[in-house]
């Protein structure tokens, strides 16, 4: 049966390749990011039913607005993946920058609570849905100069745990993967456009791709109705945790 699948953070990455994978599958698409031109060149790109939404997750009042904004034939959304999310910087904590801090923490914690406070009504309603949150390896392990990052990948598993718990009664999965280094255009976020830096990330080894990421979102995704998969811990061979990779270039 085809579902309605909302993705934040769409425009790039593991979004835009969730996106792809469930679109192959003829699901109907929710896309969301705050770059409207991205969005329009995938929805054109994908072959089903596909509703681009433009908002900042960040925006408590444009995340509220879009979700109650919704047509009535889009508001039964079956899958939210709560995808949308970076991190700025990577300094020793007496050293990073405030700013940076602040749009991580509104970003990955907050806007995670808005898009998914705003979406949950909509599937109690219906006692059914499934939440997939985008968490980390760096929510499993702090890394030096991780800090605030590492914090706000914490806060999404202890929020995924949590809400889980408190839907239980209503019948809602609660999904959180955490990958590692996946080559995206994460590091290219994080390093503010220094490629020098970001690609230095995935030297001496193969990363996640964003088509792994999205492979796992699916699997999981389409499972019978009584299973869920409640967290997930995935790196590529070359890693073994936050602080071991093997870099000798066979891996
Ligand atoms: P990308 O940078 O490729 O994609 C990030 C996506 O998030 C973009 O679509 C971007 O859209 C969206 N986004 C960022 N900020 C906002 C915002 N304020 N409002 C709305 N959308 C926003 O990174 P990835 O695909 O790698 O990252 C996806 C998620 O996976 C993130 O939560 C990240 O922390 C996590 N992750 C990434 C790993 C990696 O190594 N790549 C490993 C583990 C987890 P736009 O700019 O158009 O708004
Ligand atoms: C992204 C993976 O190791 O850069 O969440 O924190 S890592």
């Amino acid at each position: 049966m085809h579902k309605i699948v909302l993705i934040t953070g769409a425009t790039s990455g593991f979004g835009e390749a969730t996106a792809r994978q469930f679109a192959a599958a003829g699901h109907r698409l929710i896309i969301t990011g705050r770059r409207k031109e991205r969005l329009e060149a995938l929805k054109q790109d994908l072959k089903t039913d596909v509703l681009p939404l433009v908002f900042d997750v960040q925006d408590k009042d444009a995340v509220f607005a879009a979700i109650a904004s919704l047509p009535a034939e889009w508001k039964d959304i079956d899958i939210l993946v709560n995808n949308a999310g970076l991190a700025l910087g990577r300094d020793h904590f007496n050293e990073a920058n405030l700013d940076d801090w602040e749009t991580m923490l509104d970003t990955n914690v907050k806007g995670l609570l808005y898009v998914s406070k705003a979406v949950v009504p909509l599937m109690i309603a219906r006692q059914n849905g499934h939440i997939i949150n985008l968490g980390s390896i760096a929510g499993k392990e702090v890394y030096e100069k991780g800090n605030v990052y590492c914090a706000s990948k914490y806060a999404v598993d202890a929020i995924s745990k949590s809400i889980r718990i408190d839907l239980l009664q209503h019948r809602i999965k609660v999904t959180v993967i955490h990958p590692g280094a996946a080559d995206t255009e994460f590091s290219k976020v994080r390093f503010k456009g220094d490629m020098d830096q970001a690609q230095k990330i995935y030297e001496g080894y193969t990363p996640l791709r964003a088509e792994d990421v999205a492979d796992t979102i699916f699997y999981c995704a389409n499972l019978p109705a009584h299973v869920c998969i409640n967290e997930v811990n995935m790196t590529c061979l070359a890693q073994a945790n936050s602080f071991y990779y093997n870099r000798s270039g066979n891996a």
